[in-house]
């Protein structure tokens, strides 16, 4: 099975695009679990345990681990060990270098860390990309589109008569050999996502953006889908997990997501 069946499948049989972004901050953790012996690692508890039922997958930000030094990279295994059978792991970490360093990049996250997927920064040309591309069931989600503003300063350069971001689609696309790429595009570009989305009706695309950076949940999932309406994962970090109420936030956005997807069109 190729990455890009697994997630149609994990999709298809969860009924979810839902994608969760653990994404923790000691500071905004409940006081309550501020109080025990690893206080990340319990709060991602908390959210898996309320949510595990109605992702696709998890996000982990490896910034937010990275930034607490080793305690951190701990809670980051820790974590991971907590999410069940059946929903992906993507670390978003936007790694690259050059080749030879590239390998101890895919090696840390594919083999160390266990991730099902990752996201991968382009920039650096195709020799870079390679070395998460040899994972075939592994998933390498490309920056293409990003969701901030400064994603207009180079992504949507013109170079010849296409933007810089749609050469970037256009490469994955060749890199896509085995069923194994993905493209990250964000929420607050609805316009653009429906352009890319017609030129790669079957890749995967992890979509950032929505929540706490207003981007739009109904047009993304109307110009985001595939004609089988999936391979979108719609990942919300800070909406959900510092809601009031976790699982009713979740399920709010679960439940919103599918009816935009069903809606006759
Ligand atoms: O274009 C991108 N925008 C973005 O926000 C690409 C990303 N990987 N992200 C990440 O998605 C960001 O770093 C954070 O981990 C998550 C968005 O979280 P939130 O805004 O829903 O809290």
């Amino acid at each position: 099975m190729t990455f890009t069946e697994k997630v149609r499948d994990i999709q298809q049989t969860k009924n979810s695009l839902l994608c969760i972004g653990l994404d923790p901050v000691l500071e905004k953790i409940p006081p309550h679990l501020q109080k025990t012996g690893d206080p990340i690692v319990e709060f991602n508890r908390h959210v898996i345990e309320l949510t595990s039922d109605m992702v696709c997958a998890y996000k982990f930000n490896l910034a937010f681990y990275e930034a607490q030094g080793p305690s951190g990279i701990e809670a980051l295994e820790a974590s991971l060990e907590l999410v069940p059978p059946g929903i992906l792991t993507i670390g978003d970490g936007k790694r690259n270098d050059i080749g030879n360093s590239a390998e101890r990049y895919a090696e840390m996250l594919f083999e160390g860390l266990e991730f099902d997927a990752v996201t991968v920064n382009p920039y650096m040309g195709t020799d870079s990309v390679e070395p998460f591309l040899t994972y075939p069931d592994k998933g390498a989600f490309i920056l293409a589109l990003t969701s901030n503003p400064g994603a207009k300063d180079f992504q949507k350069l013109k170079v010849g008569n296409h933007y810089l971001y749609e050469k970037v689609v256009q490469r994955a696309k060749k890199w896509n050999t085995q069923g194994n790429v993905g493209l990250v595009v964000g929420a607050t570009q609805p316009r653009e996502l429906a352009g890319i989305r017609k030129h790669v009706p079957e890749m995967p695309i992890l979509l950032p953006g929505v929540g706490a950076q207003g981007g739009d949940l109904k047009k993304s999932v109307e110009q985001g889908c595939s004609k089988y309406r999936d391979l979108l994962l719609i990942n919300v970090g800070r909406a959900i997990i510092y809601a009031k109420n976790v699982r009713d936030t979740a399920l709010e956005v679960h439940d919103t997501i599918n009816t935009y997807r069903n809606a006759k069109r």
